[in-house]
């Protein structure tokens, strides 16, 4: 059985200036070749290509105030929030091919004003190696890809917190994080002052993947907009070696397609980021193949008995 899915909107945003090391700029590029457009319209999806976005270059400074490059993060979300809406307003399904996860903000703001406007409750998916729940104060590099859930919760600067109007975008109970195993110390300490639900590597290793996804998509309903916020990081870099920030003991193939295959079941995946590929750090974009592999996944794709 293909199931339907909305028509998207391919955005690529080629910008690391979240990151730590350069390349993920490159990223929507390495997605492109590695197929994303022909590998979801030969699953019948509908897809538009709205190329890239443009912005101010990486300025490759250090932190002023504990943030690096402050104002050319708020010009990339600023105009990712304004596209991602435009194309949310058309009826179609937004996918942000990054770039780094500082674009979260943009892209998840975006949603959270569609989804005051339309009515619908938002969940927010983050796979990730990373809580990414850094504010000025307690970053050890300041990186604002360390930063988009805080920011997201209304921790940061006016300039990202607000971009869309209203702070928070996110009360922290509508995000479910996956596939966690670095967090800082401070970090750590505001994480669970939040109470942010995070099923971090030892409670998928105790649970295993399928307790974890029916958990975390637990309450997802028909008035549900599920967000997909797919740090490619989330993924063992045995695996997927081309990002900037690896960190072992990550999910395995199997893991990962079965995140994908559950959350497809949902039918509610409505927007999604694809971020933090660095094709740089990778060989012959294997990293970009096995990206592309898993969105298959979200997109009903199951290579194995089922479809
Ligand atoms: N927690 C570290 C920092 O804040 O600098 C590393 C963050 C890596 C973030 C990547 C995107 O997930
Ligand atoms: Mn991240
Ligand atoms: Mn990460
Ligand atoms: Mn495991």
């Amino acid at each position: 059985m293909s199931r339907r899915f909305p028509p998207v909107s391919l955005i690529g945003v080629p910008t690391d200036v979240g990151a730590g090391h350069r390349g993920a700029s490159l990223g929507p590029e390495a997605l492109r070749i590695a197929g994303i457009g022909q590998a979801l319209a030969a699953r019948g999806v509908d897809v538009r290509d709205c190329g890239n976005l443009s912005g101010p270059p990486n300025p490759w400074q250090p932190p002023v105030h504990g943030y690096r490059h402050l104002e050319q993060v708020v010009e990339w979300n600023r105009a990712l929030m304004e596209a991602s809406l435009r194309e949310l307003r058309d009826g179609r399904m937004p996918v942000m091919l990054g770039g780094d996860h500082c674009l979260a903000i943009g892209s998840i703001t975006a949603v959270a004003r569609h989804c005051r406007d339309t009515g619908k409750k938002l969940r927010v998916l983050w796979l990730d190696a990373h809580a990414d729940f850094n504010t000025n104060e307690v970053t050890p590099s300041g990186n604002i890809h360390g930063m988009p859930v805080a920011c997201l919760c209304g921790l940061g600067p006016d300039a990202l917190t607000r971009l869309g109007g209203d702070a928070p975008v996110l009360r922290p109970e509508q995000v479910r994080q996956i596939g966690i195993r670095s967090v800082d110390p401070e970090e750590k300490r505001l994480v669970k002052q939040y109470g942010l639900d995070i099923y971090d590597m030892r409670y998928i290793d105790e649970v295993g993947m399928k307790a974890v996804m029916q958990q975390a998509l637990e309450g997802v309903d028909a008035d549900t907009h599920l967000h997909v916020s797919f740090d490619v990081d989330f993924i063992d870099p045995e695996i997927a070696p081309g990002v900037g920030t690896c960190v072992p003991g990550g999910p395995n193939y199997r893991e990962a397609q079965l995140v994908m295959e559950m959350i497809a079941d949902t039918g509610r995946m409505g927007s999604l980021d694809i971020v933090e590929l660095n094709p740089v750090l990778d060989t012959r974009n294997q990293t970009g193949r096995l990206a592309v592999d898993l969105v298959e996944s979200l997109f009903g794709k199951s290579t194995l008995m089922r479809d």
